[in-house]
């Protein structure tokens, strides 16, 4: 039977946010309510991404929001999460395209582009008319992209770039217009730079990951660059070392923190509905035992710290305070956190917690990538390890 949301808010967590942002939140609760949960069961099971949910997510200026000018809708860092936990409320796959297309496709546009690469992308990235994909990640380089083989080499017949190498588990790779592409460039001794790659470009090719258990309606590829030449000019200027590929992952990272927390109130919500009306022994529902309310207590106690985790770094972002390892700490927690509620959710449906009819199993199964993504849970371990000790145990 399909269940409807309540709002998740033991602690009076709403008085903590603004008008603007209640209204963000709402507004995109409806969207993902009316447009995205009626279609989405169906889409994980055809392992299909809802491409017609873009142009209107773009209407209601879901991509860059938090940026501004361009057309970019210039929300406040807590407004862009709450945006970002509705999205995943729905379904991690839709969040991670938005991820995508604002923080690591229109953010690094913003940030290290040129003034024209900014007038020709980002009014179409934030129009949904074009969509772009981020590619660091390689078969042999994922933890440590420091390791790239990806090379960019000055093209000798012209002037421009040449770009030899392969990228994998490329988000929206095989729907993207342009990819930003990071590689090591020669003529630098090696330095990490990015460029625009559009993806019609000659020796360009994407080839979409099949037999996915996670992130069924999201699109995931393998890029492969073979000669790919590129104009001088699709060099992102601005880009200085692997450094700028990690303030990317900074913008998305803090978007999952929120999301998680999205993903772990449709888990709770879905159990305590459930509990309420399942009956075992003596005719009692089974909210009523002292064990399955432990357990929705230990998921309604950890939502609400994930809730003010997320907001104090969205506050200290909007301040510019936010620093990478608070990021980390968010990110790790929350989606530990998720994984942990979506769980027990399961356990709580009994054999109903295994099938599609609810939510909780492909909420659980998208949130075991969400943990390996924008760097694994282990990574921010040694990232907040390293910031309080001052020793790299990588
Ligand atoms: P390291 O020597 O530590 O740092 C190199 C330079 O970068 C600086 N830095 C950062 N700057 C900004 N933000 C951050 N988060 C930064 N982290 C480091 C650092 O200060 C240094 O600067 P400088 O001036 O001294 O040069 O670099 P390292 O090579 O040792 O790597 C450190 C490590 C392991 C933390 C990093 O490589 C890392 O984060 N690895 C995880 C990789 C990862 O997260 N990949 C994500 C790929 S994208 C993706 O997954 C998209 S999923 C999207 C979706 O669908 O939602
Ligand atoms: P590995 O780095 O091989 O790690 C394997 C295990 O070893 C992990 O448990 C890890 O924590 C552990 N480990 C590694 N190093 C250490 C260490 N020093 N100490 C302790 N433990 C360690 N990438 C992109 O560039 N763009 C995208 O759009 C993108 N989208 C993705 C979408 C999906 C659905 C998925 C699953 C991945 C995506 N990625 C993307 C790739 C993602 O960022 C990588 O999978 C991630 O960074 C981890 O790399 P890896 O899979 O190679 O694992």
């Amino acid at each position: 039977m399909p269940l409807k949301f309540r709002g998740v808010d033991f602690i009076e967590f709403d008085s903590l946010l603004s008008p603007d942002e209640i209204l963000v939140r709402d507004n995109t609760r409806r969207f993902i309510e009316e447009n995205l949960i009626p279609i989405i069961e169906q889409c994980n099971r055809e392992g299909r991404f809802p491409r017609e949910l873009i142009q209107p997510m773009a209407e209601l200026g879901f991509f860059g929001a938090n940026l501004k000018g361009y057309g970019c809708a210039e929300m406040s860092n807590v407004e862009y999460g709450l945006v970002m936990q509705e999205m995943e409320r729905g379904d991690s796959g839709i969040r991670s395209f938005a991820s995508v297309q604002s923080a690591l496709v229109m953010y690094p546009i913003y940030t290290f582009g040129s003034d024209e690469q900014k007038s020709k992308w980002l009014p179409a990235l934030q129009k949904g008319d074009a969509i772009g994909c981020f590619g660091l990640t390689e078969p042999d380089a994922g933890s440590n992209p420091a390791a790239m083989r990806t090379r960019a080499r000055r093209d000798k017949d012209g002037d421009g770039y040449v770009l030899n190498g392969e990228k994998m588990w490329i988000t929206s790779g095989s729907i993207a217009q342009v990819a930003v592409v990071w590689a090591k460039n020669e003529e630098e001794d090696g330095k990490v730079r990015g460029f625009l790659v559009e993806t019609d470009r000659p020796g360009f090719r994407a080839a979409d990951v099949h037999g996915k258990w996670s992130l069924r309606a999201s699109v995931t590829s393998s890029l492969s660059l073979q000669d790919v030449k590129v104009p001088a000019c699709n060099l992102l200027p601005g880009t200085d070392g692997l450094k700028s590929a990690l303030m990317c992952l900074n913008q998305a990272r803090y978007g999952i923190a929120w999301g998680a927390v999205g993903a772990a109130m449709a888990c709770y919500e879905t159990a305590l509905q459930y509990a309420g009306f399942r009956k075992q022994f003596r005719d009692q529902p089974i909210a009523s035992h002292q064990l399955v309310q432990e357990k929705l207590v230990w998921m309604i106690s950890e939502i609400t710290k994930a809730q003010l985790l997320a907001l104090q770094v969205g506050r200290l972002k909007d301040q510019s305070k936010a620093r990478p390892q608070h990021i980390s700490m968010a990110k790790r927690n929350n989606v530990w956190m998720a994984l942990e509620c979506a769980r027990m959710a399961r356990d709580i449906l009994g054999a109903n917690g295994i099938a599609d009819e609810y939510p909780v199993f492909r909420h659980m199964a998208n949130l075991e990538s969400v943990k390996t993504y924008e760097g694994t849970h282990d990574v921010h371990t040694l990232i907040i390890g390293n910031s309080i000790t001052g020793i790299d145990a990588f």
